[in-house]
């Protein structure tokens, strides 16, 4: 399995509406060389594919938004176990690989070119504080798409730039409102709030949103290492 290289970092939104009809199978069943990130964002404009679909055991809630009145800007604290790592952001690549029949390897460029979705949602740290906040970003599930997962992928690693590690059952991965978010309340997000990738989810509890992430692994199976702070005793699941 090669990693696809991306050959137009420039992606307007505008190219994106007119590949949009192109169907996803025919570069796959094409057999004619890599696929672009062209013929990949193509699979977008069309309903999961199946493989995903499949993956959805359940009808996916929808968690009710905030107003932008109720945004409190001050009250997300941040928060590292290990300090905030130096990120290249011209250099910086998120991987997409595991059991997937796409391994994907995008620029932050690439990443922004695809449709932004925002969201007003609370974050819940188990410390005892909680914060409203808008996210905007790409949703997870349309990223994964690309990725093509093979059928059996039940879970997602996620690796960041400082060491910290996470795994997610895949409906939570797939939920509409998990997004990878580089926009906090309007404006690119602050690194010490994990630009340039982040996770933002209302689903889960805050020390299950991955800042600085650079490397999405999907797998069938979980190994010992489920998560930061799950090694060390809290709950993997950590629904809210
Ligand atoms: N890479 C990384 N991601 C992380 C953490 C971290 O230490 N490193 N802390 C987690 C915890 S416990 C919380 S509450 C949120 C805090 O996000 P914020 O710093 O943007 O407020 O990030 C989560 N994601
Ligand atoms: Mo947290």
């Amino acid at each position: 399995m090669s990693i696809i290289r991306l050959h137009h970092p420039q992606f307007t939104r505008r190219q994106f509406l007119k590949v949009s009809g192109i169907s996803s199978m025919s570069f796959l069943l094409g057999g004619c060389g890599t696929p672009t990130f062209e013929d990949l964002v193509g699979t977008l404009s069309e309903p999961l594919n199946e493989k995903i679909e499949k993956l959805i055991f359940q009808p996916q809630k929808l968690v009710p938004e905030f107003l932008p009145s109720e945004i409190q800007p001050e009250a997300l604290i941040v928060n590292t176990f290990r300090g905030t790592p130096i990120i290249d952001q011209e250099k910086y690549r998120l991987v997409v690989d595991g059991e997937v029949d796409q391994p994907l390897n995008l620029s932050i460029a690439e990443i922004q070119s695809l449709p932004l979705t925002s969201m007003i949602i609370r974050h819940v740290c188990v410390e005892g504080w909680a914060a409203i906040v808008q996210w905007g970003g790409i949703r997870l599930r349309e990223i994964i798409a690309l990725a093509q997962p093979k059928s059996n992928v039940r879970y997602a690693y996620f690796k960041s730039a400082d060491g910290y590690y996470e795994s997610w059952d895949i409906a939570s991965v797939l939920h509409p409102q998990t997004l990878l978010a580089y926009q906090k309340n309007g404006e690119p997000l602050p690194v010490d709030n994990g630009a340039p990738l982040r996770l933002a989810s209302p689903i889960k509890l805050g020390y299950k949103q991955s800042k600085w992430v650079t490397q999405i692994t999907l797998t069938s199976h979980l190994t010992p290492f489920r998560g930061y702070w799950e090694d060390l005793g809290y709950e993997w699941f950590a629904g809210i």
